[in-house]
């Protein structure tokens, strides 16, 4: 049995300068490499026979499996564990023939065909990629994403097939790598097999062990979403109370939260982002996103005035808040007005991951596939769907997130709870963006709860802190503004409604939260 957690793929022109192979790879296995693959393209036989020798001689040393690259008769004159191929090497069936009978036989795969062939042919494992767009191997083939890496796992239920992820895995990208590669049945990864960051690094020991410290913390981590729920079950008094806690966090701590957002609600989601006491940055150059990852303490990213321009800052501000670990929540407005937006939604979603998704019945229909619920514009018509409860559940466990269904009842999934919120008023439907800055807040109790998770939560999480009492909380806290300001005399209709929701969302309070919610957690 291999243990195919951390995959060496060797690669000696990408060691740094004066770092010796042999020393490189003996390094890597004392980090925890737990399975090497010498991959040598351009080296002729004599030359790679000497090298895979003498690294199956370190290799056994360390009670590590070898597997070569290609070429099965070197693999049989150094008695490697196996071999792996590629779509145009050697069928497996005849490798198959020529090594012995418990020899490993692994096979590179880009799509469902490949992985309905290997099954066919028997492999024992495949590697499923790239993953990521990679300077290591000249791609001829589509760069799929976790989701692409999703579909081909689904392939494998059933069988005993092992799969590893590659292509531009680092430990920077690897949790989202591990979060996002999951089958709609739960299928995930067995291991990641890593090329660059290893073998180019000046401390392959110290890389090998991060990378393999991230791996087990992810395993070890919540089943539920990997964590954006704290508990399994809730109550309706754990939520209120949670939702106070986040909520006093945010006036507490003033977190700086940063906002790609549609020019529509750029001021109002400002104005009710300073009214909850959080401190909003507007910003949308793709160029800026690494220095605001750093500083922001969540990310919100709609899509609802979509240029290229603004794709590009939301490419980027999402994989360096992944990197940073800060929670991001996503609005796909009007995702069925056009195919452009249904493009740009699938490549982000395939890109980043986030950590709450909010919409109307039509917009998560859209998301899901679903022909349910149609849509006019950006506005949903009609009433939604048939069983909503179940409808979010579904869409959070095949999205891996926190699923926030707007409307008169709000319903919020984590994958297992839902929690379905009664407040409201029909006022907050008649003025622009009120769905958006609901989004907009939410991303200001997203990074309250990662601050008051702080750094005692586990290292093999995306997100620290309670993403799904966050979103609860905010849905409350708009909905019972919203309630209160359309209770007062001066609230004529739309036009004087919404400064009298901002001037309520900053004067709320924990005991008017804790009077007013009506909450019921299935
Ligand atoms: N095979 P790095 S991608 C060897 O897609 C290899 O099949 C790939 O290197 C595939 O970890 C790749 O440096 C290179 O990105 C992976
Ligand atoms: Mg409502």
């Amino acid at each position: 049995m291999i243990d195919y957690s951390l995959y060496l793929v060797t690669g000696r022109e990408l060691l740094p300068p004066g770092k010796e192979y042999f020393e490189s790879l003996e390094q890597s296995l004392q980090g925890g490499v737990s399975v090497v693959q010498i991959r040598e393209k351009k080296t002729d036989t004599t030359k790679f026979l000497d090298i895979a020798l003498k690294s199956k001689a370190i290799c056994d040393r360390y009670g590590i499996p070898l597997i070569i690259n290609d070429r099965v008769d070197i693999a049989l004159a150094v008695e490697a564990a196996g071999v792996h191929v590629g779509q145009s090497d050697m069928p497996i069936a005849m490798a198959r023939k020529l090594l012995p009978e418990n020899a490993i036989i692994g096979v590179s795969c880009n799509n469902v065909q490949e992985i309905e062939q290997a099954k066919q042919d028997g492999a024992d494992y495949v590697g499923i990629g790239a993953v990521w767009s990679t300077a290591t191997k000249d791609l001829d083939k589509p760069v799929i994403g976790v989701r692409g890496v999703g579909k081909m796992l689904e392939r494998l239920d059933g069988t005993s097939i092992k799969a590893v992820a590659i292509g531009g895995i680092k430990s920077r990208n690897l949790l989202r790598t591990l979060h996002g590669s999951v089958s709609p049945t739960n299928h995930s990864l067995d291991g990641v097999a890593v090329v660059s960051e290893i073998v180019a690094s000046t401390h392959p020991r110290e890389t090998a062990a991060k990378l393999r410290e991230l791996i087990y913390a992810f395993r070890r981590g919540s089943s539920i979403l990997k964590g954006l729920s704290v508990h399994s079950e809730y109550s309706v008094e754990t939520v209120i109370d949670g939702v106070v806690d986040i909520f006093e966090a945010i006036r507490k701590h003033n977190p700086l939260v940063h906002q790609i957002t549609n020019n529509v609600v750029v001021a109002q989601s400002a104005n009710a982002t300073i009214a909850l006491g959080a401190s909003p940055i507007m910003a949308t150059t793709a160029q800026e996103m690494e220095d605001l990852g750093r500083v922001s303490g969540s990310l919100l990213v709609n899509i609802g005035t979509l240029v290229p321009t603004s794709y590009d800052g939301m490419m980027e501000a999402g994989t360096f808040a992944n990197a940073q670990k800060k929670p991001i929540v996503f609005d796909p407005v009007g995702i069925g007005a056009s195919e452009f937006r249904k493009n740009a939604v699938s490549q982000l979603l395939n890109t980043w991951q986030a950590s709450v998704i909010k919409g109307n019945a039509a917009e998560l229909a859209t998301l899901a596939g679903s022909n349910e619920v149609q849509a006019k514009g950006v506005d949903s018509t009609g009433s939604g769907f048939k069983d909503p409860v179940s409808f979010v559940r579904n869409l959070s466990c095949r999205e891996r997130c926190v699923v926030v269904l707007s409307g008169e009842t709000d319903y919020i999934s984590d994958g297992s709870s839902v929690a379905v919120l009664n407040n409201g008023h029909a006022l907050l439907g008649r003025i622009t963006g009120s769905g958006c800055i609901a989004g907009s807040c939410i991303a200001s109790y997203c990074a309250a709860a990662a601050i008051l998770a702080g750094s005692m939560e586990d290292k093999g999480k995306l997100v620290v802190g309670d993403i799904f009492l966050a979103a609860i909380g905010m849905i409350l806290a708009l909905t019972i503004s919203a309630e209160v300001a359309a209770m007062r005399e001066d609230v004529k209709g739309p036009g004087t409604f919404f400064p009298a929701l901002i001037d309520e969302l900053s004067s709320l309070s924990s005991p008017t939260i804790r009077e007013r919610a009506r909450v019921h957690i299935l």
